[in-house]
């Protein structure tokens, strides 16, 4: 069993008391004016969906949730939520994902809590109706929601300034973030340049934003870049806050985030050591470690982060069976060529490894760059850079060069994301979408014109409220729930058949959820504060026709048996 440190008493006040006392303006300009670097610590979203496919639990967060709220008040915030976190936690964990970020609050009332919001895609992979967005907003910022990482996976202005609008409403600080790709150094890379980047913030500071992100969602801001990208940032806006998020896949993270502080970043990302590195974000001891005694000192204590990192490489262990160490021992600084987000490397590494394949991995990563210009250079983070892995698969799978591609264009059945994608169902990429590839591909069907949300029907909340009610047989059903329906309505269907069948797992520790008891092991499970159940493994029966085994057990001391469905 993993176990951390116990709390008494109230942590210490930390940024969360200035933004409750001053609001988010208030806040801005508190964070601006610190001296010394701030962190935002991404280990309880980023870090694990960069490593551990999203896959770590509630139970394990909440434990040492307690210790972070004591020994980092002075950290700028925590990413806790949103990204991929929201869907596997309903279809992998079989958890609702509000109900973390409830008992989280409980546990750190002090630190501001961050989430990744995909725009107008919401925490999904596709554009939602307006109204879905701004109540989703609203529903998070009640549930204890601070800070919103706004972005758009084609850094398009209208689908960024709706997810702001939506998060500014809802009372939340709001965070625009431009998505990084190429090399602002690197004069031959003409499509995103710096002034690309300047002009893009210039319109999402007029348009109000409180602080202002680069997202270096493949970790492809290099020192010098950095150098060139935050500078000319800093010198724009004196008064803006700027965040830089980045993955460490190259090895260069912890340089690049110290040229970034140098030149003028209020707040970088890191993740806590044992969480740290590779597809994941920069170390925080080592960014702690390097600024000490600067004037760019976080004020963190070195000794605390090594107690906090102590606690994740044990916790870390527990989901062994989803870390990308099992198959990816290091980083590749062939990043900055293929320019494959933190998460998706890991993800596609896997796939090929897993299937025995190491060097498709290769040749995938290769189909991506060709399947990226095939797209026209586009900006490549979640959803666009599933539609880029998803076209390079599809070479890889039918073994067709880009060359081969665009000549058969109007000829090949290409995946539906690509279609949509080319039909503007995310949005419209910068330069336009690819000719005459797009025509050769869409042929007569129809385009979205501008911004796709806007073409959408409102949703009906109480309607969808009602539905799931009945489906369900359940009297109350949340506004969280009609969300989460609202946001992946499969998802949540079978997460709620799953939990009406077995019950809350989430009370269950990691070991237990993830193999289940041994035979004769004995343990507890406590469903509420007092009510605790004594289980103890006896045995299993014999595999029946319906590929059942009745499993026996003792439950506070009474002999007991179910059917369980044997999946193995
Ligand atoms: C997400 O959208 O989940 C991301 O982490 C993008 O970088
Ligand atoms: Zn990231």
């Amino acid at each position: 069993m993993v176990s951390a440190p116990c709390f008494s008493g109230d942590p210490p006040t930390g940024f969360r008391d200035i933004l409750l006392r001053e609001g988010p303006q208030g806040f801005a300009k508190a964070v601006r004016q610190h001296r010394g670097l701030l962190l935002m610590d991404t280990t309880f979203r980023d870090a694990h969906q960069s490593l551990l496919a999203t896959r770590v639990r509630t139970h394990d967060l909440k434990k040492i949730s307690p210790f972070v709220a004591h020994n980092f008040n002075n950290l700028f915030s925590i990413e806790n939520w949103g990204g991929a976190t929201f869907d596997v936690a309903m279809r992998f964990l079989y958890e609702c994902p509000w109900q973390r970020l409830q008992e989280l609050r409980e546990l750190i009332p002090n630190i501001p809590f961050q989430m990744l919001l995909r725009g107008a895609n919401a925490v999904g992979y596709t554009n939602y109706p307006d109204n879905s967005v701004f109540k989703f907003c609203e529903v998070a910022k009640e549930n204890g929601m601070d800070i919103f990482r706004v972005f758009d996976s084609l850094n398009y202005l209208p689908n960024m300034l709706l997810g702001m609008e939506a998060a500014g409403q809802a009372g939340g600080v709001v965070e625009a973030a431009i998505s990084y790709t190429g090399d602002v150094a690197d004069p031959t890379r003409t499509k995103y340049t710096l002034e690309y980047y300047v002009q893009l913030a210039e319109e999402l500071v007029k348009a109000g934003t409180h602080i202002l992100c680069i997202k270096d969602m493949a970790g492809l801001l290099k020192p010098r870049a950095s150098e060139l990208l935050v500078g000319a940032l800093r010198q724009r806006f004196p008064e803006v806050p700027i965040h830089i998020h980045t993955h460490d896949t190259s090895g260069a993270g912890v340089a690049s985030m110290l040229a970034c502080t140098a030149a003028g970043a209020d707040i970088v990302d890191v993740a806590v050591d044992a969480m740290s590195g590779m597809t994941s974000q920069p170390s925080m001891g080592a960014l702690v470690a390097c600024t000490r005694g600067t004037s760019q000192d976080t004020g963190i204590q070195i000794e605390k982060v090594f107690d906090y990192s102590e606690y994740w490489e044990m916790a870390r262990g527990l989901y062994a069976a989803f870390d990308c160490t099992a198959t990816m021992k290091s980083g590749n600084a062939d990043v900055y060529e293929n320019e494959i987000p933190g998460g998706q490397y890991t993800n596609l590494h896997f796939q090929a490894h897993s299937m025995g394949l190491g060097n498709k991995f290769k040749q995938v990563k290769k189909a991506f760059v060709e399947a990226n210009k095939l797209l026209g250079d586009l900006i490549k983070v979640t959803p666009s850079s599933k539609i880029v892995g998803d076209l390079a698969q599809f070479m890889v799978q039918n073994n067709l060069s880009r060359q081969e591609v665009e000549a058969m264009a109007d000829e090949l059945s290409f995946p539906l994301s690509v279609v949509e994608f080319l039909q503007g169902y995310i949005g419209i990429p910068y330069g336009g979408f690819p000719e005459p590839f797009r025509s050769k591909v869409l042929k007569d069907l129809p385009r979205i014109e501008g911004r796709p949300g806007a073409s959408l029907p409102a949703l009906d909340f109480q309607q969808l409220e009602k539905e799931l009610r009945t489906r369900h047989q359940e009297e109350e059903i949340t506004p969280e729930d009609v969300l989460s329906a609202a946001m992946y309505p499969k998802v949540f269907d079978e997460f709620k058949e799953f939990t009406a069948t077995f019950g809350p797992v989430e009370c269950l520790n990691t070991r237990l959820f993830l193999e289940g008891p041994k035979i004769a092991e004995e343990f507890e499970v406590e469903l509420e504060r007092g009510k605790t159940l004594h289980i103890k493994a006896l045995a299993l029966g014999d595999l029946n026709r319906a590929g059942q085994r009745e499993v026996f057990f003792e439950l506070n001391g009474q002999l007991r048996s179910i059917l369980v469905k044997d999946t193995q």
